[in-house]
């Protein structure tokens, strides 16, 4: 079989267990004989190099010129190709090095630049869980969330605790800031929302005519806003006049990166699942070594890697690999397609293997060891990530069922994913209601509070791709590489397979890649 093109070598290294960089595989692509290149260039890696390198294979091409490759030495690190003169670990953009040639129409992409990628995690709880799932756990998560988010409404109302209100006289005007409690409708059809704070709870009344009304439906137990109105007669009750919620300012102006640089922002490959799209994603990693491409440097994952073992009741009847780590196995695998000087970034979603209870820690170090090869920064859902000056929270996405389950279709539906993320960022909170689908894990503080507003926000787990601005901050959901299960044909869920949104950190503009 001839080896030709970036996609053949790419894969030809894959099945041998290299991950490579992209220049790499563009040198053994332009060269006179690609499969001499290719095996005189893992002669040349170090003995137990998980990645070739270009280094590697411009000692293979120096070889090729100057001396036979069997005389090549093994220990191309200790012994560096004098025509480069680089030591161990220099990047591959060096001045010394011969322009890359590019024959054929195939187009592989030119070298990037290593040395001016950036990337910072900030809030990666792995390792620094402290809750043991006690009550009091419960208590002090949810006054940390009413602490740090009532703390974004304290200076917009003139606010009282639940205590003082109980015992003010009636006809006046009162504020309060706190968790929703409880949402019930009237026989009259008016809204009662108890709001709770850490001295009490008050009822507030929402009355059906009134503007507010239309922002009842959207409304979640446990997120925290503020109320202002007038205490009944008898101060057993307040009617509402307004309503404010933490919500991302209007004015929130976006940073962008400084160069044109982009991050393609994806999720739910779900390998080891009958329905993962092998053909997609390897036309989707192909691309990623073309010239077409050449501005990608950045690989976000969120969440839903492989498909897992018992997530979903009879999903075993979908499954091609049964067993946990086997899937992560070859989930590694198809991320060695993905150029090795590409910077990736993962979180865990509700199919992976670290506990369901959010917020979930980044993968133990069995499964790191699994994933070497890439190198790629494994953290916690939720995390925020800044690439480039752009800060992207990264968020599975376990909560817009419910989102989307509760609000009304117009506020919040699958075929509009974005929407339901909308209202994550006005409620500053990933996860807000809790003791539903989404599982919460008591820690001292609450992770799940969206403290810092984001730039970008991108989420996953619904399957559907979707994306808009919402007070100028970029909502993506990336849609997913597998195709319908027979559970989401049940429930007519249409997945959106085989897409790569891909945004431009210059000016956060989107452009979708379908690679299915
Ligand atoms: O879930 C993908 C989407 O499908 C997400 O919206 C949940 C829904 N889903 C999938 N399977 C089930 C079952 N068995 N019960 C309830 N909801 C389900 P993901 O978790 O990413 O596969
Ligand atoms: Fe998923
Ligand atoms: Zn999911």
């Amino acid at each position: 079989m001839p080896l030709e093109g970036p996609a053949r070598i790419v894969s030809e290294l894959t099945s041998r267990g290299y991950n490579a960089d992209r220049e790499a595989v563009t040198l053994i692509a332009t060269a006179d004989d690609p499969a001499g290149v290719l095996e005189r260039a893992i002669d040349a890696a170090p003995e137990n190099a998980l990645v070739l390198r270009t280094e590697d294979v411009r000692t293979a091409l120096d070889g090729a010129t100057h001396q036979p490759a069997s005389s090549e030495p093994t220990s191309a690190r200790q012994d560096p190709p004098v025509s480069t003169g680089t030591g161990p670990d220099v990047s591959p953009q060096d001045e010394g090095n011969a322009p890359v040639e590019t024959k054929g129409d195939s187009a592989p992409r030119t070298p990037l630049d290593p040395n001016r990628q950036s990337i910072d995690v900030a809030n990666d709880m792995t390792g620094q869980s402290t809750g043991t799932g006690e009550y009091e756990d419960f208590v002090a998560v949810f006054r940390d969330r009413l602490e740090r988010l009532g703390g974004k409404l304290r200076g917009r109302v003139n606010h009282r605790p639940a205590t003082a209100i109980q015992s003010m006289p009636g006809g006046g005007e009162v504020g309060m800031v706190g968790l929703v409690n409880d949402i019930r409708s009237t026989a009259s059809g008016h809204w009662l929302i108890e709001l709770e704070d850490a001295t009490g709870t008050f009822p507030w009344l929402v009355m059906k005519d009134r503007d507010y009304a239309d922002l009842v439906d959207e409304l979640l137990c446990d997120e925290v806003l503020a109320m202002e109105g007038t205490l009944s007669d008898d101060a057993g009750i307040a009617f509402v006049d307004s309503m404010y919620f933490p919500d991302v300012p209007r004015t929130h102006q976006p940073s962008t990166a400084d160069r044109h640089v982009q991050a393609a922002l994806i999720s739910d490959v779900h390998v080891g699942s009958q329905e993962f799209m092998h053909d997609a994603w390897n036309r989707f990693t192909d691309w990623l070594h073309t010239e077409d491409a050449q501005h990608v440097e950045y690989l976000l994952l969120a969440g839903d890697m492989v498909e897992g073992v018992g997530i979903y009741p009879n999903q075993d009847e979908e499954l091609d690999i049964i067993d946990i780590y086997d899937q992560y196995e070859r989930f590694s695998e198809y991320l060695k397609q993905v150029p090795g000087d590409l910077e990736i970034v993962m979180i865990p979603g509700n199919h992976d293997a670290v506990r369901l209870a959010e917020p979930q820690p980044g993968f133990d170090e069995n499964l790191r060891e699994i994933m070497t090869a890439h190198d790629a920064q494994i953290v916690s859902n939720p995390a925020m990530v800044t690439v480039e000056g752009v800060s992207v929270l990264m968020y599975h996405g376990v909560s817009l069922d419910e989102v989307i389950a509760e609000l009304p279709a117009e506020k919040a539906s699958y075929d509009d994913p974005h929407k339901a993320m909308y209202h994550l960022l006005k409620k500053r909170h990933v996860a807000p209601q809790f003791g539903g689908h989404t599982r919460l894990a008591p820690e001292e503080k609450d992770h799940l509070i969206i403290d810092e507003v984001p730039d970008i926000f991108h989420t996953g787990h619904v399957h559907k791709l979707g994306f808009g601005k919402y007070h100028n901050v970029l909502a993506i959901n990336s849609g997913c590489w597998q195709a319908q299960t027979d559970f989401q044909k049940s429930v007519n869920i249409d997945p959106d397979s085989g897409y790569a949104p891909i945004v431009d950190l210059d000016t956060l503009e989107i452009t979708v890649q379908k690679f299915a």
